[in-house]
Formats: C-alpha cells, structure tokens, sequence
C-alpha cells in the first residue's frame, strides 16, 4: 500500500516535469507588473488628448507624422479617458461608429531616478488597445501590435529624455479596422453607387454579435524594474494526499547567470517552502488547495511565490516578483469535468466587457459590482465569451473561486478565407499571448480557441485540428474546447476538443415561439453530440431575449415571461442529462450588452438576465434559486454563505 502511493506520487511529479516541456514560442514573458522592493510602477491612466483621423484614406497622421509632435499642434484634439472605449464619450455618432485610426497622447514626467540610474529599466506597457496599435516615446516607435484584447509592452530607456524634468510624450495610434485575417475577422465593403450612397461610403462587415468597440481598453503604465530582472514564471501544480506540488521555472533576462531564492509562502505569511533553482518542484506539505466559489468552505486560497533574484557580478541589484499561485488539478473524463479530483458542474454566465458609456474599458465599479451580482446569484464560473478579459478580472476570479473557461477572440470565422494560411498563423500566436498571459490563473481551468466558427466548410477540420494540437502543446494540464453551434452532423472541429460545448436557441431562431419544441430539441442535441464523441457536454449558451418591463400572458418573445419559461424548460432537461454527461450550464448573457445596429437588436441583445445596468430581470431570481439549489447539491457551502446573500 505505502509503495503503491510512492510510486504513484513520483509518477505524479514526473508527469509535471514531462508538462513543462512545452514552450511558449515568445521570446519573452508577460508577467503582470506589480510594485516590489525593486519595481516601480506610474498608472497612465485619465485624460488623454486624442484625434480621429477623418482624411478619406485615413491615413493623414502617418503622411504628416503626427507623432513627431504635440497632438494639438496637428489639429483639434479632445479629452479622451483612458481606459475607456471612445465610442460612446462623446454625442458625434461619426466618432462613435468610426473606422479608421484614432491617435491617443498624453505627457509624463518620469521620476528622475529612473533616467538617471543605468541599473533601471523602463517599460510602457499597454495592457490591451483594439486593433491594432502603433506607439511612439518622444517621436520615436517603441511598438507595434496586433490584437484587441492582449497586452503588449516595450523597454524605452533608449528614447527617454536625458533631462529628467521634460515630459516625455508618449503618442499611440490604434486601428479598429478589421479584416478577413484578424481575430475577429471582418472586411471593409465600399458602395460604390452614387445614386444610393454619399461619395467614400463604406461599412465595416462583421460576423459577430457585439458592438465592435475600440481605442485603449486596458490601463496603460510605465514600469520598472532592473536591468537583471525576472522575465517570466510558469507553474504547474498537482497534489497527492495532503502533499502538493508546486513545479516553477523562472525565466531571467540580462545577465547569463543569476542567483534566485524561490519561497512561498501562506496567508498568514508563513514561509512554507523554498528553493534556490531557476527550476524544480516545492512539495507543500499539508496543503491549502485552490477551490471553486461554493464548492469548499474556503474557495479561492492563494499562495505567494516570490522570487528573489540577485544578479551576479559588479551590480548588487535584486529583483523582486511576487505571483499568487493557487494549487489545483483539472481533468476530464468522458462523462465528468473535475477538478481537485471532484466533479465539477458549472453553474455560470456567459459575460461579455460591456457598460454603458465605458464600453469595454476597465472599470473597477463595474468589476467588483458584476462580482457581488456572480456571488448572489451562486454563479461559480464564467466563461470569457468572446475574447481574453482584462487580467485584472482573472485575478478576482482567483481570489474569489469564480472558475474560468478562457475564450480567445476566434469568433465570427464565418468566411471561407478565414481559414487561410494567414488567419491559421495569427490564431496561433495569438493562443501563444493568450497562454502565456494566463497560464498561471488557477480560476483557468479550459481554454476555448473559438466560438461557432463555420466548422462545416472543408478547410475547417485541418485548421482545428492544427490550432488545437498547437493549443495542448503550449499547455498539456488544461483541456481544450471549441464553441459549436447544435449542428453537431458538420462539424469538423469537436474531434479535437476535450469538452464540447454547445450552443442553442431553441424557440428563439428555431421555432419562434414554441415552448414546446425545447425539451425534445435539447435532448436530442445531448443525445447526439454525447451518443458521436462519448466527452462530458457543457451547455455553454443558451437563452431568450428579454425587454425588461414587458410582460404577457400567455409568453411571448421578448417578455420576462417568455425568457424564465425558456430557461426553466432548459433546466429541466438539464436535471436530467447532469446525472450522466452534461457537466455544466452558461445562461446567455449575464447582462444586456450593445451591438451593431440591426433589425433583430433593440439597442443592444437583450439576452441578459441583468439590464446594462445591472439590475435584476425575472429571470435572474429563477437562475438565482437555481444555482443556490446546485450549490447545495453539488458543492460544499462556505458556511457563511449558507444562506443566499439576499435572505
Ligand atoms: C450566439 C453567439 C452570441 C450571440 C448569441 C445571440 O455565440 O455571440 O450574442 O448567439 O444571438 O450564437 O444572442
């Protein structure tokens, strides 16, 4: 008995050594800044001086060089906060429904210290701007990036004033254009017809179901840190009995050799474990896991991995960087999603980063409230529909429990030259910043490379297979899924996934109006997806718009009434198919959010159960007395959240 555990706990750190074989193909990490004894950090956040540019090729910025110079010397700018979308800050609907570049700049004055000390190294860094960005320091470019939802950075020493008391400018230019390459793709079409449309008319074509907001979205800050610093960190974990395993490898830039303490500690700031390798595993004895919100008593639990580097040689700089880890295994069976060995059922949303007059911009406000609504109606997990989130939102889902399945933007890959060489090579790095960006999340516990892509056309089954297969050797301990539509006869991506999660609106754009379809509709959808693949199921959208404050009787689309009667009868069906394979369930939407004009939307998809504003729809106290009852159920309720909050 006691060789058979020895053998099975070595087998277990030898499979978490096997795991870290894989390797980001970046050349460099993405940590998240945070402050230490060796870093500093200056938020950029506020008023920034900003500029459409409206010359009919847009591109009147690059041809005068408007980075050269201060912004409002090149013509009239406004204030633009940041972080923020632009589309709704002002009442110009041209600004709102631009396409185009759109130029951002702001002066900082730079602590003296960080010009004149030749130890410290500057970085500006971006944690996310939609589309694709472009940044000068003091007239010179420092970046360039591609991707709306991820962040990008760069060391500028090099540029910074030598006289530390002139500002130093810094200007970006970002594009919302997108194209039949980009993620998510899109295409410009021009109306040519002078008869129908005003000379230059065009419109920007998109497959997808949201407001395609733009400008920085994400905060951007200098940070720094010394010239020898702790470039990146990855763990993995895992656990045996009471013993868990924490395997790191540190990465370190500018210096060949380094020496490096590794310690981690509790909650209560006990040093638990250390090491002074660049790599290895730290055995925790007496384990704290890492648990879902309502599945333990204590969700949530972090430890502190700091790491301490001391460069070796003339410089006595050290480099501090502290990262929460939270220990916890995930795997799946074909009936069962666990995680700490436990099956696991999700009870959860699907979100979008969406508010009024911010549109996708951070907003703490927004971030915390939206967390205190997940925790009232028993929410334990969402998934980041249709894009990377803010870092920042992860960071509460680790700290709260919420779990996590995390989406990158593949949504809308409806044309088939989406599915191209080109599209293929940017989906693959874009997983690559995606993974190298929140491998470390405990609340990550899947990673979605797409939503309802035209998985029938032919070249689909070669770029899915390729994608995921790229997917799962960038990161081996999480599972990997696509979001289908119910067609489950075309598809040519789902033998590839571990999970398959499916989508429906059944008596919404099936059967308008006939309740009574739903329930042999979705049992078939189950019957069939589970009876071709044998994997667990998510039901990962499903759901009916609802105009708050209208009502009928008998339902009809559109009323309160309608939207609880379709999830009731969802849930049913639910109830039963949870005994064998379906292992979680994401209402569409947690709250109303904007989209493109169009007949089909009234300001916006009404799917939520809250409005824009957050507040509560009928349905949400249906999901609410759900979730709690599956709580219960299924989880282990923190005992102070016995109760659900509102009682
Ligand atoms: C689903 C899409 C989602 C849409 C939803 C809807 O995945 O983005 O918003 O339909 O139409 O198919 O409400």
């Amino acid at each position: 008995m006691a060789r058979a555990a020895q053998t099975s706990r070595m087998l277990r750190v030898l499979w978490l050594f096997a795991a870290f074989d894989a390797v980001l193909l970046l050349d460099n990490g993405m940590l998240f800044p945070r402050e230490s004894s060796s870093r500093e950090l200056k938020e950029l956040n506020g008023l920034w001086a900003f500029r459409a540019d409206r010359s009919p090729n847009r591109n009147q910025g690059f041809e005068e060089a408007w980075f050269k110079r201060r912004l409002e010397e090149t013509g009239p700018v406004i204030d633009m906060p940041v972080p923020a979308s632009y589309n709704d800050i002002t009442q110009d609907s041209t600004l709102r429904d631009f396409v185009g570049w759109v130029w951002y700049e702001r002066e900082v004055v730079a602590p003296a210290h960080w010009i004149t000390d030749e130890g410290t190294r500057v970085v500006l860094r971006v944690g996310s701007a939609h589309y694709y960005s472009i940044v000068w320091v003091n007239g010179v470019k420092v970046a360039e990036h591609e991707g709306g939802h991820l962040p990008f950075e760069a060391e500028i020493n090099g540029v910074l004033h030598e006289k530390p008391t002139t500002p130093c400018r810094i200007t970006i230019a970002v594009n919302n254009t997108l194209t039949l390459n980009t993620l998510p793709p899109g295409s410009i079409q021009y109306m040519n017809d002078r008869t129908m449309y005003p000379d230059g008319f065009f419109v920007q074509n998109t497959n997808f179901d949201f407001f395609n907001y733009a400008g920085i979205h994400r905060p951007v800050l200098l940070y720094t840190t010394p010239k020898t610093y702790v470039d990146d960190i990855t763990v993995v974990t895992d656990f045996f009995d009471n013993t868990g395993f924490v395997r790191y490898n540190v990465s370190v830039q500018g210096a060949s050799s380094a020496t490096l303490k590794v310690t981690l500690i509790d909650k209560k700031g006990q040093c638990v474990v250390s090491s002074n390798t660049p790599s290895g595993v730290l055995k925790v004895t007496d384990v704290n896991l890492w648990w879902p919100y309502l599945m333990h008593e204590n969700p949530g639990y972090l430890y502190s991995m700091e790491v301490r580097l001391t460069a070796v040689g003339g410089s006595s700089s050290e480099d501090v960087y502290t990262l929460p880890v939270g220990i916890r295994t995930v795997k799946v069976t074909s009936t069962q999603f666990l995680i700490n060995n436990k099956p696991f059922y999700f009870h959860g949303v699907n979100k979008h980063e969406d508010s009024d007059f911010r549109g996708k911009g951070l907003d703490w406000p927004l971030i915390v409230k939206d967390f205190n609504l997940l925790k009232w109606l028993g929410a334990n997990s969402f998934r980041t529909s249709h894009y990377p989130y803010a870092e920042e939102i992860l960071q509460m889902c680790d700290r709260h429990g919420i779990v996590v399945i995390d989406e990158c933007p593949g949504v809308g890959i409806k044309d088939i030259r989406s599915f191209g060489n080109a599209s293929l090579a940017h989906h693959l790095t874009v997983m690559d910043e995606l993974i190298r960006r929140d491998k470390n999340h405990p609340s990550v516990v899947m990673w979605s490379v797409a939503n309802e892509p035209a998985a029938e056309m032919p070249p689909a089954e070669l770029y899915f297979k390729t994608l995921i297969k790229h997917t799962k050797s960038l990161d081996p301990t999480r599972p990997v899924t696509f979001v289908s539509d119910s067609n489950y006869a075309r598809d040519k991506g789902a033998p590839f996934v571990d999970v398959i999660c499916v989508n429906s609106y059944f008596s919404w754009y099936h059967d308008p109006g006939h309740l009574e379809v739903i329930s042999i509709q979705l049992n078939s959808q189950f019957d069939n997806w589970h009876g071709k693949y044998q994997k667990p199921i998510i039901q990962s959208e499903y759901g009916a718009d609802a105009v708050p404050g209208v009502h009928s009787d008998p339902p009809m689309m559109f009323t309160e009434e309608y939207q609880k009667l379709v999830l009731q009868i969802y849930h049913n069906v639910f109830d039963q198919k949870r005994k064998q394979y379906v292992v979680g369930e994401l209402i569409w939407n947690f709250a109303d959010f904007m989209t493109a004009q169009g007949i089909t939307r009234v300001v916006g998809n009404k799917k939520g159960i809250f409005t824009r504003q957050r507040q509560p729809k009928s349905a949400a106290f249906i999901l609410k007395e759900r979730y709690w009852r599956l709580a219960n159920e299924t989880g282990r309720l923190p005992l102070w959240t016995k109760y659900p909050c509102s009682l």
